[in-house]
């Protein structure tokens, strides 16, 4: 099998993931203030709580909690807002369920607090552009999930280019892995992702999830975020509520392609999708 390990285990301070057991999934929970009231003015903290509660009811492995949107063409927040948003969530939650949080965020200063308060991971859809970022992970002995984007959130879906998608992320993963190392984290802290959404067209989405085994060599976990993005509406001509199947589709290609992880709205629904997966790649070993 060389260097690569084919289950690898994902370190996330005391904790031990197995990424080879049984595929595993990370429920998304936003703190935003328009995820819970109808574009209200105020968060509820209350019912993301109950939402990642029922979660964990519903299978996930991992809750993902975050206060700043990073879909396409979405304005930044403030360090003290996005805090403020996603603290009192994570320090609830963290005593009430039994599986690791992960906080969503590309601001070490939201990352230290959020760790502070009962997360085990760091999901930085930046993959540490501010290097400050894997001193807290570091120092915290934290879990990172380094993820590829291209440009900003704000502008990242303006004609984005690549010669070679699936190339260039795989290179820049593999660069992001060596920038941690370098900065004291050791690879087991590490997972990957390669960014389903972020800077890439429906054609070059389509491409990356096609080749997406390719980013296995790296001999880490391989995190993937298809839930209900554009790239399903374009194919389906359908709004987001209605593309359950749709990411039920991808994260069945995903998985069968490799994928350790898969991060989903759809928590209940997917957990079957996944069991029915591994039951049958199961027996073929
Ligand atoms: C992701 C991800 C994420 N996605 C990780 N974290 C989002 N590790 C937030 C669209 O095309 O895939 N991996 N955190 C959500 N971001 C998007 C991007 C939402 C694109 C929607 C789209 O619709």
């Amino acid at each position: 099998m060389g260097s690569v390990s084919r289950e690898p285990i994902w370190r996330v301070g005391d904790v031990e993931i197995d990424c080879g057991e049984r595929t595993l999934v990370m429920g998304i929970l936003n703190v935003t203030p328009d995820s819970f009231s109808d574009g209200g003015l105020y968060l509820d903290h209350g019912a993301a709580v109950i939402r990642g509660i029922e979660m964990v009811d519903e299978g996930a492995d991992l809750i993902d909690v975050g206060g700043e949107s990073t879909r396409p063409g979405s304005d930044p927040v403030s360090p003290e807002e996005e805090r403020d948003r996603v603290v009192p969530v994570i320090e609830t939650l963290a005593a009430k369920v039994p599986v690791p949080i992960s906080v969503d965020t590309r601001k070490p200063a939201v990352a230290r607090a959020a760790l502070d308060a009962g997360a085990l991971i760091v999901n930085d859809i930046s993959g540490a552009r501010d290097s400050e970022m894997f001193a807290v992970v570091r120092e915290a002995g934290a879990g990172m999930v380094l993820m590829h984007m291209k440009g900003e959130p704000k502008t990242m879906q303006v004609a984005p280019h690549y010669d070679d998608v699936v190339g260039e992320v795989h290179e820049y993963l593999r660069e992001r892995i060596e920038a941690a190392e370098f900065a004291g984290i050791a690879p087991e802290r590490l997972c990957i992702d390669p960014g389903v959404g972020f800077g890439k067209d429906l054609h070059q989405n389509l491409t990356l999830m096609h080749h997406v085994d390719a980013l296995l060599d790296l001999g880490r976990p391989l995190l993937v975020g298809p839930s209900r993005k554009r790239f399903i509406g374009a194919l389906l001509d359908l709004p987001e509520d209605e593309r359950v199947e749709g990411t039920a589709g991808a994260v069945a290609w995903l998985v069968g392609r490799g994928a350790h992880i898969a991060r989903v709205h759809d928590v209940k629904q997917m957990v079957r999708v996944v069991r029915v997966m591994d039951a049958i790649a199961r027996a073929g070993r």
